[in-house]
């Protein structure tokens, strides 16, 4: 397992997009709101930016049909991250706090054989990268290389009873580190779920990196989950805890508004947000809005939902 610090001018040069690009692209974004305003520029985002150690990756696949990959620095500064704040810089400017070592994530629940997993072990074991559109349930989009394991593939090793239905995940939830969480802007630790086929398809990710190298923090490192065909608040960050469960555990954003944000949360253009349309997204970087598509492009998981009203169970 080869492990080699680089430091961030060390990007490969695909991944880095000229300021000038950079800066017209701020102004596209700054016609989404005040929050885009406020990116820092790409010298502020590097000079903050710890150096990312990079990742021995297996193999490759692209799952988002060729589509462009969004700009690393784009990713790394365009973050929800609620622990960190709500603008979507502040995750890049406040994540450095987080202590990404030493990591264990704890499996428990319905399984014969619970235990933890050092994040080091995980990451010297065999990663993929795969190229996923991602879809905020805000109606933005970015295209990822993202690196990992099949989340099936860890599950197995813990041996699911045949109680397990479901999965529950959570972020860790630490003050000190996370700044944010001293307001009661969220419920937290933030949790998620996934009943336990969706948690087993092979699209779902176990992710430790992007780009090549370990995840920036504002992205959820040390771990976090990467599900492509549902809304990114799905996609869990930095966690802590894995359990399998009988029924299907409560998620931060339902708790929010149940109205708003369902336990499925399936990336779907005919079903609309109480508040605004889910028929189009922008894709950060591009002008005009595109089609959102069922699934997210990913009509492979359609049979996991058959017989089911995604109108009800959104
Ligand atoms: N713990 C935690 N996980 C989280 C969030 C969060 O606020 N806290 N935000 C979610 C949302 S809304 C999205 S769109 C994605 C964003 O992931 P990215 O910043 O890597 O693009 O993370 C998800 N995971
Ligand atoms: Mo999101």
């Amino acid at each position: 397992m080869l492990i080699r610090i680089l430091p961030p001018h060390a990007l490969r040069e695909s991944d880095v997009t000229p300021e000038a690009l950079y800066l017209s692209r701020r102004r596209v974004l700054s016609g989404l709101g005040a929050a885009a305003l406020a990116l820092p520029g790409l010298a502020a985002a590097k000079a903050a930016a710890p150096a990312l150690a990079a990742l021995n990756v297996a193999a490759r696949r692209d799952q988002a049909g060729g589509e462009k990959v969004t700009d690393f620095e784009t990713v790394s500064t365009y973050n929800n991250y609620y622990e960190f704040g709500s603008d979507k810089d502040d995750p890049a400017r406040n994540a450095g706090s987080l202590k990404t070592r030493p990591w264990t994530v704890v499996v428990d629940g319905e399984c014969e054989a619970p235990g933890r997993a050092d994040i080091d072990a995980l990451i010297a074991g065999r990663l993929e990268e795969r190229i996923y559109r991602h879809r905020c349930v805000e109606a933005w989009s970015i295209v990822v290389p993202w690196v990992g394991l099949p989340l099936g593939d860890f599950l197995k090793r813990y041996k699911p009873t045949s109680k397990a239905r479901y999965v529950a995940f959570e972020t860790l939830y630490d003050p000190k580190q996370m700044p944010d969480t001293r307001y009661g802007v969220l419920d937290w630790p933030y949790v998620e779920g996934l009943r336990l086929d969706e948690a087993m398809h092979p699209l779902t990710m176990l992710t430790v990196g992007m780009y090549g190298r370990v995840l920036p923090n504002q992205n959820g490192a040390p771990l976090r989950l990467t599900v492509p065909w549902k809304y990114g608040f799905k996609s869990i960050k930095s966690i802590v805890r894995i359990r399998f469960v009988e029924k299907q555990p409560p998620t931060t954003w339902n708790r929010m508004a149940a109205n708003e944000y369902g336990f499925y949360s399936n990336v779907n253009p005919h079903v609309d947000h109480p508040r605004w349309s889910q028929a189009k997204e922008r894709r950060l970087g591009e002008l005009f809005k595109r089609d959102t598509l069922m699934f997210n492009g990913y009509p492979e998981v359609a049979s996991l939902y058959a017989g089911m009203d995604l109108k009800q169970n959104y």
